[in-house]
């Protein structure tokens, strides 16, 4: 498929090592699909749903002890410690390598090698970024094939150019202790053995569409964050572009495709992404943003049709489904989808299952893998690429008390801080210490490719290089009174503050400077319909002095670990609780 010389002989130094009996290059052909399809069903790597319900869609169960991102197994490999700062585990690289010789020694024998040439981003473009990925899973295979463009298109990009990622994959023997998802930044190359979870193996996305590319984008000039793309379009035809970053468990993936409220009428809604942004200084002078993937590998528990009707749609159709229930039809349930749980069905361990088991039907992180074009909503844009220009810049967080819905920073540098100390209290499933407040800069904790002291500097120089930056905000969707209850609806309703952030963005509406930044009046936001009323509403604007002054110790406890912290970022830390102290 490549006469790429380099490309051959990285292969070949692979098939010494792993000693596989066939190789098999994926080509990105229909009827190749079809095979792969097929030997995954012998294989038993995917299971055929009842396809006159779910077309094309196919149901994996991985082993119930690979279910998650592992960021305890998750290496940085560069130089030295310091270059990977104090938020990221170090591997000193050549020792590294010599323990991967080890693990990948003889490790597909009697086993298909598939070699995946995929692009990240746009064919022939200036975002593109070519991969291989090699591995001995057809899960991986097959679940590459919707993330990414694969095949030919990569290799015919590449031609004999030696500017490619090379990863390398093996679920081996899923032994917990020789786990390992390696990074290579220096040499672009990325090693994950012992894992067959997306997260950890489907090297394209959170390896080097963030990791790699965060280091790239530093010494390039752009930017790789764990952001959303979404496009509003307002009633006059005029569409603006927001980026958002939101950790895990904060409703990212809603908001990549909210509908309206219907008060909202003639505004409209586009997809471009919903976990990856790839930002770039146009011409123009402001960051135009692409979404390096093909699709969606999204959590199903809690997605409905109420949650995300597009969604829903979405992975109606050739969807490879993960660690969820098998209902009696062959249809696929989780948690939050339906108020009623159907009667019985086959758990995602493979176990007899009935609502009454006391058994979760579907793993809390089981999940659906989907080409984003079949997404409803999906932009005009979303091939384009250019990309689109980003108007605002959304950082979020799960917050209970004290941190309104909305704020805008006050400048570029401000906006850097409030990414910077982005914090979100962890929920009971994730975590089981509800409520703790983890620090989460940009939402890029764990997916920084170098130390994070440098990636606020670089964020702070971007705001030097790009004449028209977006405007930078930050949300808080969480807020609860103290009963408990959430203060705000949620859901679609957020577009209400969406609208006051575009009103921001052309100046067109008023605000109040605070300690946090500037806010809006309650006047300025349009909650007619959500069935609040004033004195709660007030509510969800509302600061509260000692928990942002308790947010001010906890900036100075985390950030107290930084080597490379720029003293810009030292400087807003002071600054902030300043402003705290004096409200
Ligand atoms: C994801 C994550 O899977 O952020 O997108 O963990
Ligand atoms: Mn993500």
């Amino acid at each position: 498929m490549t006469n790429n010389k380099e490309v051959l002989k990285w292969i070949n130094e692979i098939t010494e090592l792993t000693k596989p009996s066939e190789i098999i290059w994926i080509d990105g052909s229909e009827e190749q699909k079809k095979e792969i399809y097929r030997k995954a069903l012998e294989s038993g790597d995917l299971m055929e749903l009842n396809q006159e319900k779910l077309p094309g869609c196919y149901l994996h169960r991985s082993n119930p002890k690979d279910t998650a991102r592992v960021e305890d197994r998750t290496f940085i490999c560069l130089p030295t410690k310091e270059d990977v700062g104090p938020t990221n585990n170090w591997f000193e690289p050549e020792e590294a390598k010599s323990r991967m010789n080890k693990l990948f020694n003889g490790v597909y024998s009697g086993r298909t090698m598939y070699i995946i040439p995929f692009i990240m981003g746009h064919p022939n473009s200036e975002f593109g970024k070519i991969g291989f990925e090699i591995t001995d899973s057809l899960y991986v295979v097959a679940s590459m094939m919707i993330m990414t463009r694969v095949g030919k298109v990569a290799t015919d990009m590449l031609k004999d150019s030696i500017d490619f990622v090379k990863g390398l994959h093996s679920v081996g023997t899923l032994d917990e202790k020789e786990k390992y998802i390696l990074h290579f930044p220096e040499e672009k190359s990325i090693i994950s053995v012992n894992s067959g979870y997306g997260g950890n193996a489907l090297l394209g996305k959170k390896c080097l569409s963030l990791r790699i590319a965060s280091y790239l984008a530093q010494k390039e000039n752009w930017l790789a964050e764990h952001m959303l793309i979404l496009g509003i379009q307002a009633p006059n035809g005029d569409t603006k572009y927001v980026a958002a970053a939101f950790p895990s468990a904060c409703g990212k993936t809603n908001l990549a495709m909210i509908n309206p409220p219907k008060e909202f009428e003639g505004y409209k809604t586009f997809t471009i992404g919903d976990d990856i942004a790839w930002l770039r200084i146009g011409e123009d002078g402001r960051l135009w943003a692409v979404n390096p993937e093909a699709g969606f590998f999204g959590v199903a528990p809690g997605t409905s049709h109420k949650s995300n009707y597009n969604m829903m749609e979405t992975i109606s159709k050739n969807t490879i489904y993960t660690n969820v229930l098998q209902t009696e039809d062959n249809t696929v349930w989780w948690e939050g989808m339906t108020d009623t749980p159907p009667e019985k069905g086959t758990d995602w361990k493979g176990q007899p299952w009935t609502p009454e088991s006391g058994e979760k039907g579907a793993h809390p992180n089981s999940r659906f893998t989907a080409p984003a074009k079949q997404c409803p909503c999906v932009s005009p844009e979303f091939d384009n690429p250019n990309g689109v220009p980003i108007s605002a810049i959304i950082f979020g967080g799960r917050r209970s008390k004290g941190v309104p819905l909305v704020y805008e920073a006050m400048n570029w540098e401000h906006g850097v801080f409030t990414g910077a100390s982005l914090c979100s209290e962890t929920t009971a499933a994730a975590e089981g210490n509800m409520g703790r407040l983890r620090h989460d800069p940009m939402a890029m904790l764990p997916f920084c490719g170098y130390n994070m002291g440098d990636y606020f500097a670089h964020w702070l120089k971007m705001g030097d290089l790009v004449e028209n930056p977006p405007k930078i905000f930050h949300v808080n969707w969480f807020g609860k009174d103290d009963d408990g209850n959430f203060l705000w609806p949620g859901f679609s309703d957020n577009f209400r503050i969406l609208d006051w952030i575009m009103k921001r963005c052309e100046n067109k509406a008023e605000y109040t400077e605070t300690a946090l930044g500037y806010m809006p009046y309650a006047k300025d936001i349009n909650i007619e319909g959500t069935g609040l009323d004033e004195e709660t509403f007030d509510k969800c604007l509302a600061l509260d002095k000692e928990a942002l002054l308790q947010s001010a110790d906890s900036y100075d406890e985390f950030f107290k670990d930084f080597d490379r912290l720029p003293q810009k970022i030292k400087e807003q830390i002071s600054n902030y609780r300043k402003r705290v102290e004096n409200m």
